[in-house]
């Protein structure tokens, strides 16, 4: 992948253990006549994602390759253990998760690989990247482009913020004005748009990012954050008046109605039909900035809401202003904010409850990265590559220790974005800082050494074609 030759530690996010044997290298030979790969039934999938890895042909499939994938139920299951020598090359993973892992470790170490052993495990459960389609929406094949760009730092959740004040991205039988009229034209902040998901598009989605082993988590966003819905139904507003379109990038204005019946069978409705969708175990609702409902109103609305994905087989996801209600157990709250303390988490992670790390000072990828970044917004400050890196979700809150973290997300909000490229120079290269802190041992990560292996990426993203900022933080190759 770049034309120095790789260490084999050189990988992000650095793995658990890396132990080299000098002299020993394998050379991958992809095509026909090239390197075999060989690989059980189960793993026959994750072989094609291999084989499509080192060239368009890929590798091929035989009985006795020189590259050997396997599979190890004493392992985790996000596990994989990755032995190379002069004249093979095992991968073994605790599931066909743990191979696909093992898989983008060798990918990055290109098709020179160094003699040696790696043992690699997540630290977090939970490695995450939010999309914000409502601010702007992006198109399914963009959504995909994105999603194999995450996984090869070992992201396993894509988090879809599908709602906003703006526009309304899902299509949700029984209320087509939400995408007719609220993913209309002109929709997306500053008149950018249309768009929105059919339902048979985010199903392809699910299944898309399922097959590289990643879980869509999609989001609902309320009790505010709703004036895309009262266009489209301005029943669901307190006195029923007609609702004026905004597309500026305000927040905290708008929100469902405590009071009224109709809110929750939309609600409802709403949470089913996502729910039905989506295999994966999430259901996100939301809950932030809502800061022109009363808080008895934002309480009782929450009192209705919050248990509906557990009915529906799901767990319960909200930014983290839901702690303030009466949290069912299980559900899970994903710090956002700045500033260090917060009783209510503290309180929710006491009562056993998983906290998602996500402060906007580290991990906003729509933070601007200096005063020069003329994209993104700055009202966590700038969140350089060093500053998205040097931090550890486990100092982060106090009262929410090692044991109440379920994981890291990297949200990218979109008020800001117009395009794909736009994306990916606020992604490249945080998300790559973020994936260590959430993948990586705690003792494990350096900044001297992610900043050296961060730098090969260079020539690599240029070569694909990727957009990332040259961040003057590293002496890129
Ligand atoms: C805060 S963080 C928001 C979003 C904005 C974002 C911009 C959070 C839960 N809500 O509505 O898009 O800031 O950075």
């Amino acid at each position: 992948m770049s034309e120095r030759m790789r260490q084999l530690g050189d990988v992000i996010p650095r793995p658990a253990s890396v132990r080299p044997v000098p002299d020993a290298t394998f050379t991958i030979i992809p095509g026909l006549s090239g390197t075999a790969v060989s690989a059980p039934p189960g793993l026959s999938a994750v072989a094609a994602h291999l084989g499509l890895s080192f060239s368009d042909d890929g590798l091929s499939l035989s009985d006795d390759g020189a590259i050997r994938l396997a599979l190890d139920p004493a392992l985790a299951s996000e596990a994989y253990r990755l032995e190379i020598t002069a004249e093979s090359v095992t991968l073994t993973g605790g599931s066909a998760q743990g191979v696909f892992w093992g898989v983008q470790t060798l990918r990055q170490l290109g098709t020179e690989l160094p003699g040696g052993i790696i043992e690699d495990r997540p630290r977090y459960a939970y490695r995450s990247a939010m999309l914000d389609l409502a601010r702007h929406f992006f198109t399914p094949d963009e959504v995909k482009a994105h999603i194999d760009l995450l996984v090869q730092f070992k992201i396993n959740h894509l988090h879809l913020h599908l709602t906003d004040d703006q526009g309304w991205r899902l299509e949700i039988p029984g209320w087509p004005r939400l995408t007719e009229i609220s993913g209309g034209a002109g929709t997306g902040v500053d008149g950018a748009g249309p768009g929105h998901l059919t339902l048979a598009e985010y199903a392809d989605l699910v299944a898309y990012a399922a097959e590289r082993f990643v879980t869509i988590v999609p989001e609902i966003d309320m009790p505010g954050h709703v004036n895309a819905v009262q266009v489209a139904y301005p029943e669901l507003t307190a006195d029923g008046a007609p609702v004026a379109p905004r597309t500026d990038a305000e927040v905290g204005y708008s929100s469902l109605v405590a009071a009224k019946e109709e809110t929750y069978a939309f609600v409802e409705t709403v949470l089913k039909t996502v729910a039905d969708l989506t295999p994966g175990p999430w259901l996100h609702i939301g809950g932030d900035e809502c800061h022109s409902t009363p808080a008895a109103d934002y309480q009782a609305f929450l009192a209705r809401v919050l248990p509906i994905p557990g009915a529906l087989g799901k767990t319960v996801i909200g930014w983290h202003e839901i702690a303030a209600a009466d949290l069912p157990k299980g559900a899970v709250v994903q710090y956002w904010r700045t500033e260090p303390a917060d009783d209510a988490v503290a309180r929710a992670a006491a009562d056993g409850r998983k906290v998602i790390v996500s402060p906007a000072d580290r991990t906003y990828l729509d933070m601007k990265y200096d005063a020069d970044t003329t994209l993104g917004l700055d009202w966590a400050g700038h969140v350089g590559v060093r500053r998205s890196y040097e931090w550890d979700p486990a100092d982060r809150l106090p009262g929410v220790g090692e044991e109440s973290i379920l994981g890291v997300e990297a949200p990218l909000w979109s008020e800001t974005l117009r395009s794909v490229a736009d994306v990916r120079y606020l992604t490249f290269p945080r998300l790559p800082a973020v994936a260590e802190v959430a993948w990586s041992p705690r003792d494990s990560r350096d900044w001297e050494s992610f900043r050296e292996r961060l730098a090969a990426f260079g020539p690599v993203w240029t070569a694909a074609g990727v957009n990332f900022y040259r961040s003057p933080e590293i002496d890129w190759h």
